[in-house]
């Protein structure tokens, strides 16, 4: 055992039992997926693929990715679920429409028996944070249609904390909670924390007035970003933790532990591969590639080898804290989606949010800003970045901002600091790249 405690004794087995415990719940899944699922039996009959055809986890690489598209097409096709839930409705416990921008919206189906195991390892991912029983949880996740706020609420439950409900309530609710109730334990989109810390400031609360202990942020980027983890552990007092997930898949299925050095996956639960995109073959430990995870016991909806297009690193090196289940370092890269192109250059909105959040000057709002010059027609990238006081000496900020995106993107991008507060608010996932350039 390591020198952390663990929710369960499973997150610290050796990996050859991870590996056969694997191995068994796979065989089982890809049976349940020939027997009821016309995706599937359609996807593997046209690879040649039969139920018994896996030996050893390492045969996984002869089965088809599953894309979000083909589940788009899926539902349209067999209207109005599709052919890759369980036909069995009785069995059926919870609906949740996916989320996205792109493509028609499908649904993630769960049975009972799927929702416990749910709970069950987002409650070790919660554990692994650092939540305590008689902790006090301000759970700002949504409660209605998305499952992270009822992931949550039923991880407090379990764990015998005390929940706020609040959700996406006003941002008065949210203060009035944080002071009249003394939560120790805030839970949230990094974007809705750090609405939460300007609005602390403008009333004059500091962050030793609040009683927060540990902030668990995920489904966007933020957490992994050092300069934005910094901010927002100083600006609320607290210790800030990444959470991962996708509604596909699960609402949370990665989390750091208090190492903050990478997100344990629960492997009994879930196998992860990382894929280099361009040959499409397995990349070796610490390579990066897109996640690709494989739903390993859900009864409902099983996914195999599900693209989820976030670029990744994984690490099996073993951790300080005892758990032995593998680790996304350095959390979320970026989305394969996300990808700027910009005058031949390649980098990620998390690269600029670096460099950004480590201005003290600056607020934490940004935009980058993708445009053809409307005589010229080249193209020309700005990043829109608040000021918390623009005045004096803004020149020589604007310049050595310029200069260290220059250093981290290996490419100029104009910079442009308006005032604190002009810049939109956006309560959930906050959209950082608007590109012009073929519109
Ligand atoms: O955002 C589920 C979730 C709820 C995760 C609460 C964590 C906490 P979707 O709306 O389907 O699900 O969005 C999934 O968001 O593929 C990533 O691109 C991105 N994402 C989620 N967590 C993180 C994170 C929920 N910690 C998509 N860091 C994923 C960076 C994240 N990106």
């Amino acid at each position: 055992m390591g020198k952390r405690a663990v929710y369960s004794k499973i997150e610290c087995l050796d990996r050859s039992e991870i590996r056969k415990i694997q191995l068994s719940h796979l065989k089982e899944q890809l049976a349940r997926c020939c027997d009821f699922s016309p995706f599937y039996q359609q996807k593997f009959r046209a690879c040649g693929f039969e139920k018994n055809d896996i030996e050893k986890l390492e045969d996984i690489k002869n089965l088809p990715f599953t894309y979000r598209h083909e589940l788009q097409e899926d539902k349209s096709r067999i209207p109005p679920y599709g052919g890759l839930i369980l036909p069995d409705k009785k069995k059926w416990a919870e609906a949740h429409p996916t989320t996205g921008t792109t493509g028609q919206q499908f649904y993630a189906v769960w049975t009972k028996d799927d929702v416990a195991r749910i709970t069950d390892f987002t409650t070790r991912m919660l554990f692994s944070v650092g939540v305590r029983p008689g902790d006090i949880i301000h759970n700002s996740f949504q409660y209605g249609l998305r499952m992270g706020g009822l992931s949550v609420q039923r991880v407090a439950e379990k764990l015998g904390c005390f929940v706020l409900p609040i959700g996406e309530g006003p941002i008065r609710t949210q203060i009035e909670f944080l002071v009249n109730f003394r939560p120790t334990v805030l839970i949230g989109y990094p974007t809705f924390a750090f609405n939460l810390a300007e609005k602390l400031r403008e009333r004059g609360i500091e962050p030793g007035k609040l009683s927060l202990r540990i902030g668990c942020f995920g489904g966007e980027p933020g957490v992994q970003v050092p300069s934005t983890r910094s901010r927002l552990e100083q600006e609320l007092g607290i210790k800030a933790y990444d959470i991962y997930g996708l509604v596909e898949i699960g609402p949370m299925i990665a989390a750091e532990c208090e190492e903050q050095d990478g997100l344990h996956f629960a492997e009994d639960y879930h196998l992860v591969e990382v894929i280099n995109p361009e040959t499409l073959q397995p990349c070796l430990s610490d390579e990066v590639g897109v996640l690709v995870i494989t739903d390993l016991t859900r009864e409902a909806m099983p996914l195999i080898r599900y693209w989820t297009n976030d670029i990744v690193r994984l690490s099996y090196d073993r951790c300080a804290c005892g758990r032995t289940h593998v680790k996304l370092k350095g959390g979320i890269i970026g989305r394969a989606d996300d990808i700027i192109i910009y005058h031949g250059n390649k980098f990620y909105p998390a690269q600029v949010e670096n460099i950004l959040h480590r201005f003290e000057e600056l607020g934490t709002e940004f935009k980058v800003i993708l445009h053809p010059d409307k005589n010229t027609g080249m193209e020309y990238c700005t990043v829109k970045v608040e000021c918390l006081h623009v005045g004096l000496g803004i020149d020589i900020l604007e310049d050595k901002i310029k200069k260290e995106l220059r250093e981290e993107l290996k490419v100029s991008v104009k910079v442009e600091l308006v005032p604190f507060g002009s810049l939109e608010r956006e309560t959930l996932k906050t959209k950082r790249v608007l590109d012009y350039r073929n519109t």
